[in-house]
C-alpha cells in the first residue's frame, strides 16, 4: 500500500504542497494549480523545474505543467470563436487560469493514487474580460504515472468556445539527443515560418528553435531520450492537437526565467486542443482534456 506525505511550502510569493510517496514527490502550487516538478524516486526529474524559476504572483512560473484556458497562446492567432469570448484588453498569453489562485477541494487515496482536486471558482463568470459561467477543474493523479485531467462544463445558456493546453515541461538529458515519435507523416503548422502548414517525416529531432502545432495526434507520443534510458509516453485523451517547443539558443536568452543553456535540459508537448480542434461546449456540456505520463526504461 502506498502512504503519501503532504507538505505545505511557501515558495517565493507562492502557497505550494509537496507531496511524496515511496514512488515519487510531487510539487505543486496553488497559483494556476501548476503541477512545478515531479519525479520518480531513483530517476532524473520526469518534469522540468527552470534553474531560474520566479515564483510571483501573477506570473506562471517556467515549469511543470501551466494551464493554458480559456485561450492558448497569443488570442489573436486564436479562431474569431475564441477571440469573441474575451472582452478584456490585453489578452495575457495563453489565457487567465495559469496565473489565478485555484482552489484546493481534496487530496484523498484512492487505492495506490494519490487523487488532488483544484477549481478555478473565478471561471464561474468572474475571470477579468471573460463573462462565462464554466465549472472548470482540474484532477492530478499520482500513482505508477502521474495523470492529469482539465474538465470545463458550461454551466451558463450560451455556447462557450476554448483552446487550451496542458503546456507540460519535459526534463530530457539532451534534447539535440531526443527524439519525438508518434508524428511521422502529421501535419503541422510551423509557427516560425509565417504559420505554414507542413507534413513531418520521421521522428521528430531537435537541431534548432522549435515551436509548431501538430495536428490530428495520434492517442500516445513519447520521448526518446538514449542518455537517459528512456522513454516518456504521453496518451491524451479529448485532445487531437499538441505543441511542440524548444527555444533553443537565442530565445531562451531572451527569457529571464530560463538560463542561457536552460533550453538543452528541456522540451515541451503540450496537450492541446488548438488549432481547428477547439472546444465548443454548449449550454450543460462538457469536455476533458487529459494527459497520463508514464516512463519506462529502454
Ligand atoms: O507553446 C509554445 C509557446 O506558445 C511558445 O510560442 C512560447 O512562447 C511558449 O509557449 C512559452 O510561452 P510563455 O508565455 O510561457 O513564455
Amino acid at each position: 500500500m502506498a502512504t503519501f506525505q503532504v507538505v505545505t511550502e511557501q515558495h517565493g510569493e507562492l502557497n505550494c504542497w509537496r507531496i511524496s510517496s515511496d514512488r515519487a514527490e510531487l510539487l505543486i502550487a496553488q497559483q494556476g494549480a501548476q503541477v512545478l516538478s515531479y519525479q520518480q524516486v531513483g530517476e532524473p526529474p520526469l518534469l522540468w523545474l527552470s534553474d531560474q524559476a520566479i515564483f510571483r504572483q501573477g506570473k506562471s512560473v517556467r515549469a511543470g505543467v501551466p494551464v493554458c484556458w480559456p485561450w492558448f497562446g497569443n488570442l489573436q492567432r486564436n479562431p474569431e470563436a475564441v477571440q469573441a469570448m474575451y472582452q478584456g484588453t490585453p489578452a495575457p498569453a495563453h489565457g487567465l487560469a495559469r496565473t489565478r489562485d485555484w482552489k484546493l477541494l481534496g487530496i484523498k487515496e484512492v487505492g495506490e493514487t494519490l487523487r488532488i482536486e483544484f477549481e478555478l471558482p473565478e471561471a464561474r463568470g468572474d475571470l477579468p474580460g471573460w463573462p462565462h459561467d464554466v465549472e472548470l477543474k482540474l484532477v492530478v493523479e499520482m500513482g505508477a504515472d502521474l495523470t492529469l485531467s482539465l474538465t470545463s462544463r458550461n454551466m451558463g445558456n450560451t455556447p462557450v468556445t476554448i483552446s487550451q493546453a496542458l503546456h507540460s515541461y519535459f526534463a530530457v538529458s539532451d534534447v539535440r539527443q531526443t527524439r519525438v515519435e508518434g508524428v511521422d507523416g502529421l501535419g503541422y503548422i510551423e509557427t516560425l515560418a509565417n504559420w505554414e502548414q507542413r507534413q513531418q517525416q520521421g521522428a521528430l529531432m531537435f537541431a534548432g528553435e522549435t515551436d509548431r502545432i501538430y495536428l490530428n495526434t495520434p492517442q500516445t507520443l513519447s520521448i526518446v531520450d538514449p542518455h537517459w534510458n528512456r522513454r516518456i509516453t504521453l496518451a491524451s485523451s479529448g485532445s487531437r492537437s499538441a505543441v511542440i517547443w524548444n527555444p533553443w539558443t537565442e530565445r531562451a536568452k531572451e527569457l529571464a526565467d530560463m538560463a542561457d543553456d536552460g533550453w538543452q535540459r528541456m522540451l515541451c508537448i503540450e496537450t492541446a486542443n488548438v488549432w481547428d480542434d477547439l472546444v465548443e461546449l454548449k449550454p450543460g456540456a462538457s469536455h476533458s482534456l487529459g494527459v497520463q505520463i508514464g516512463c519506462e526504461n529502454i
